[in-house]
């Protein structure tokens, strides 16, 4: 058996792209996930009528194929490089060291799920109902429904397609996933700040980064207190040299990066400008962390 797995604390954009191209592939191959869904993921499943990937269990696979990923700190533990026979992804090359060609396709589009969506349609194989508001989910997820700067013009194009094919109202789907995502009630402050979390290799430092994506940063701005404790335990727990949280206003498109210490304060500051008050870092007109957050921080620390 073969798995298709994204990337670990996964988001909905990574386990619907898990989902759909092992359906794609076929026999053999079998959709993972490589850690607890969220709420948003949750939702989309049971909306979708589809039955939520299982936990990766490495032991058990023959080869793997990666999706929404291809960096090292993203890859699911006990992951063998020698056994990965594939990638799909949207995210820059990070740079795998492996010991034998395989194939590897990357594009610059704003979700996982449009790439397995369009070798669906390369490929003349029909896309099910179930696929398709799947893979619809994925884009509105991961493109905060077509607005986020790395949204493309195929993104828009295959939601539309998607959408007719599943007879879905995006607007009114969108709508339902971000209540969902912006919902804090039974969610202690370490999950969620852990929830949405990646590592990142900038040169000799090791940073981590989490955003929580709401319609309303208001109840989350007042747990600063209990995210800065969250933050400081993550950040032993990581082994990391800096660590970030964006609380991340999709309506207003602004980010509130809370600021653990001095150290952070000094880099995001260069980063992106602004004086940190309060803990608070305000970045406005920025809510992606891929094609805003992380390039500038990137730039600020070289
Ligand atoms: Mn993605």
């Amino acid at each position: 058996m073969k798995y298709v797995v994204g990337h670990k604390n996964p988001d909905t954009d990574s386990v619907v792209s898990a989902y759909c191209l092992a359906e794609f592939l076929g026999d053999g191959y079998k959709a993972a996930r490589a850690g607890e869904p969220n709420k948003e993921t949750q939702f989309v499943f049971k909306y979708s009528k589809a039955e939520m990937p299982e936990l990766v269990d490495a032991s058990k696979a023959d080869a793997f194929v990666l999706v929404d990923h291809n960096g090292d700190c993203q890859i699911p533990k006990d992951v063998d490089r020698d056994r990965i026979e594939m990638i799909v992804d949207h995210h820059k090359l990070e740079g795998l060291s492996l010991n034998s060609p395989i194939s590897i396709r990357i594009e610059p589009v704003g979700s996982t799920s449009t790439l397995v969506a369009k070798m669906y349609s390369k490929n003349n194989i029909e896309i099910s109902k179930e696929v398709a508001a799947l893979l619809l989910s994925g884009i509105i997820s991961d493109t905060l429904k077509m607005t986020s700067p790395t949204t493309t013009s195929a993104d828009k194009e295959t939601a539309k397609e998607l959408a007719t094919k599943a007879r879905i109202n995006i607007d009114e789907l969108a709508s339902e996933m971000f209540k969902i995502k912006s919902d804090l009630t039974g969610m202690s402050i370490s999950k969620v700040v852990g929830s949405d979390y990646k590592n990142f290799q900038m040169g000799k430092n090791k940073v981590g980064f989490g955003v929580f994506e709401t319609v309303d940063p208001k109840p989350a701005i007042k747990k600063k207190k209990e995210i800065i404790a969250a933050l400081t335990d993550l950040k032993n727990k990581e082994e990391v040299n800096l660590i970030f949280f964006g609380i991340v206003d999709i309506i207003k498109t602004i980010t509130y990066l809370v600021i653990l210490s001095k150290d952070e304060a000094e880099v995001a500051e260069k980063g992106y400008g602004g004086k940190t008050e309060d803990n608070i870092l305000k970045l406005t007109g920025i809510v992606s962390r891929k094609k805003e957050m992380i390039p500038l921080l990137e730039k600020a620390l070289t």
